[in-house]
Formats: structure tokens, sequence, C-alpha cells
């Protein structure tokens, strides 16, 4: 099947605070979209972040990707489970360290709520270290889009969320 028949525009949030950060982030990247059924679209900039939660753990990389899929969105959750898994990352702490961590914020204009699911990412509006990301990728036109861009500009230009621009990376040369 063509790549080009993908319709569906989703938006996954990635994290990592373990080890070598960046390379576990573009492990996924990579690992995404080398599936048949699953596009990279556009990557924001990678921040780093303080961590939000459990505190007593190191500085978060974050960045948030467009991605367009014929996955339906259960299928691609079990997707992320699954590269999660094949990168190592081992579930020890609730919100605690981790290796990768990939989480899907949104799926077209989609309201779900299952017992795996729940669309729009139920916590997404407020962690500013998953809407600063989400700001360089969202588009436009999206339903969120101006609550989205209210806050994270806020987010980062108080500084009060720990949240600093680390990287901007061109996914075409990775
Ligand atoms: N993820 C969490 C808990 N806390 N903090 C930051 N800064 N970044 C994260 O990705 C993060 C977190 C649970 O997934
Ligand atoms: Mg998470
Ligand atoms: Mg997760």
């Amino acid at each position: 099947m063509s790549k080009s028949t993908a319709r569906n525009t989703a938006y996954i949030a990635l994290g990592s605070n373990m080890g070598d950060r960046e390379q576990w982030l573009l492990q996924a990247l990579d690992a995404l979209n080398k599936r048949e059924e699953l596009t990279i679209t556009a990557v924001s900039a990678i921040y780093e972040t303080d961590p939000v939660g459990y505190t007593e753990q190191d500085a978060f990389l974050n960045m948030v990707i467009e991605v367009e899929t014929t996955y339906s969105p259960h299928e691609l959750l079990q997707q992320q489970l699954k590269i999660e898994n094949e990168l190592g990352r081992v579930r020890q702490v609730q919100w605690g360290p981790r290796t990768i961590d990939l989480d899907l914020l949104l799926y077209d204009n989609m309201v779900l709520e299952t017992e795996q699911l729940i669309l729009p990412h139920p916590r997404m509006m407020e962690r500013a270290f998953v809407l600063v990301p989400l700001r360089d990728v969202l588009t436009e036109n999206h339903v969120l889009y101006s609550q989205v861009e209210q806050i994270a500009k806020e987010a980062l230009h108080s500084r009060k969320e720990g949240i600093t621009i680390w990287k901007t990376i061109n996914w075409l040369n990775v």
C-alpha cells in the first residue's frame, strides 16, 4: 500500500529522561516512520523541561510530532506501546524516569473514551511540556489551536514552567 493514501492526522508527544535522551527520541521517530501505515509530517523543536508530577528525577527532553496515518487510534496506540517496549522501556514508578514515552494526544478532531485510550489526551491541556512543542506543529485549523497557542506562549515566555528550547532538528536530515 502506498503511504500517500494515509488520511488521518494525529499528534504524538515524546519524552525521555534517561541515558542518551536525544537518541531515544530519534530512534522512536525512526521506528514510527518505518511503518508503511504512517508518515511523519511535522516535527517540533526539542525542549528541555523540568520534571512534572514526580519531581525527584532528571530533566526531560520533550517534543511533539504530527503524523499522517491509516492506523485507527487504537492501532496507533498499540504501535506506540510496541516501540516503547522495543526501545527497552521498563515501567517502574508511575510518572517516573523513562527511556522513552509516547503519548497519543490528538487524532483528527476525535473525541473518544475507552478503557485503553482517551482522546484528546486527558491531561494535555495542563501540561506545558506538551503544549509548548505541540504549538510548533499543530495546524491552525484544529479546534484546540487558539487555546494551545495561548497557554504555550504564556508558559514559554513566563519561564515559570522550566521549559527551554534545547535543539531544533530537521527531520529530513536525521
Ligand atoms: N512525563 C510524565 C511525568 N512528568 N515531566 C516532564 N517534564 N516531561 C514529561 O514527559 C513527563 C513529566 C509522565 O509521562
Ligand atoms: Mg507521558
Ligand atoms: Mg505514556
